[in-house]
C-alpha cells in the first residue's frame, strides 16, 4: 500500500475514534487510574479507543505490527507498523479542553510515511503522507517564515514526573524573555500540527515517546517544517523518547541554538 493508502486508511480509523473521544471528552463518570506519576492519568476511554483502533487497522491490514500508548505491542510481518496514542493530551481530555486529539502514524521499516491527527473538538483534522503534502480538514497548510526568535510564538509541554518539570521550568524561564509568548496546549499532536499550519511558529518538548510525535511530525514536516532533536538524533519511530525541536527552516537552527543555550538535553 502507497503512503497515501496508509494516510487513508488511518484517516477513516482516526475519524471513528475522535467521534468516541468527542463524545466522552469532559463526562463527569470517566474512570480515571494513573500511571507513572499521580498526575499521569489514563481513562477507560484511552484503552477503549485503543482497542478500535487496533482492531480496525488489523482488519484491513491483518500482518502489521502496531505499538501503543495503552499497551498495544505486536510486531507484525508486512513491515507496516502502526503507532497510536488513543487520546493525546489525556488531561485535556478529562477536563474537556478541545486540543485532545488522536493521532496515528504508520510506519515502513522504522520510517513514518502517514500521519493523521484528529482533534474532534477543534474539529481539526491534519493528515499526511510522505512526499504528498499535509493537509488541514482538506487544506494544504504550510509552516510559518518567521526568523526572529524574538517574535516566535512557540509551544512547548512538560513531563509528568516533578523532578523532571524542575528542570523544564528552567529551561522555560530562559525562553520567556526571548521570544513572543509561550503556549501550552497539553498535547504533543497537536503542538506539532500547529506548527505546521501556522498556528505555532516553532515548538520543543522533552522526552516525548514516539506515539505522541510520530504523526504530528510528518505533518510538520510535509508542511515545510523542520522537525529534529536539540542533540540532532535521528528520528526513527522506534526511538523510546526525543526532546523535538520544530520550526519553519529559518528559525530552527536559533531555536535549537537557544534551548542548548537554556540546558536543554537531547
Ligand atoms: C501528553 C503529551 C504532552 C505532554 C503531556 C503528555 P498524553 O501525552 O502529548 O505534550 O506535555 O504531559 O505527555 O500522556 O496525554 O498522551
Amino acid at each position: 500500500m502507497t503512503p497515501a493508502g496508509l494516510r487513508d486508511l488511518a484517516l477513516a480509523v482516526a475519524t471513528e475514534a475522535g467521534a468516541r473521544v468527542a463524545a466522552r471528552a469532559g463526562a463527569a463518570d470517566l474512570r480515571i487510574t494513573t500511571k507513572s506519576t499521580a498526575t499521569d492519568p489514563v481513562t477507560e476511554v484511552d484503552q477503549e479507543v485503543e482497542a478500535l483502533i487496533v482492531s480496525s487497522l488489523l482488519a484491513a491490514r491483518p500482518d502489521d505490527g502496531v505499538l501503543g500508548e495503552e499497551g498495544a505491542d505486536r510486531p507484525g510481518t508486512s513491515g507496516v507498523r502502526w503507532i497510536i496514542d488513543p487520546i493525546d493530551g489525556t488531561v485535556d481530555f478529562m477536563y474537556g479542553i478541545p486540543g485532545c486529539n488522536v493521532s496515528i502514524a504508520a510506519a515502513v521499516d522504522g520510517t513514518v510515511v502517514a500521519g493523521v491527527v484528529v482533534d474532534p473538538l477543534h474539529g481539526d483534522t491534519f493528515a499526511a503522507a510522505r512526499g504528498e503534502g499535509a493537509t488541514r480538514n482538506g487544506h494544504p497548510i504550510r509552516c510559518t517564515g518567521v526568523a526572529d526568535l524574538g517574535l516566535a510564538l512557540v509551544g512547548t509541554g512538560f513531563g509528568y514526573d516533578p523532578v523532571e518539570r524542575t528542570r523544564q521550568a528552567a529551561v522555560l524561564a530562559h525562553l520567556l524573555p526571548r521570544v513572543r509568548d509561550i503556549r501550552r496546549v497539553g498535547a504533543a499532536a497537536i503542538d506539532l500540527c500547529w506548527v505546521a499550519c501556522g498556528r505555532l511558529d516553532g515548538y520543543y518538548e522533552r522526552n516525548l515517546k514516539a506515539w505522541d510525535w510520530a504523526a504530528g511530525a510528518l505533518v510538520a514536516s510535509e508542511a515545510g517544517a523542520v522537525v529534529g532533536t536539540v542533540g540532532d538524533r535521528p528520528l526513527p519511530a522506534s526511538l523510546p523518547e526525543a526532546t523535538i525541536v520544530a520550526s519553519g527552516p529559518a528559525l530552527f537552527g536559533p531555536l535549537r541554538d537557544l534551548l542548548d543555550a537554556a540546558g536543554e538535553l537531547p
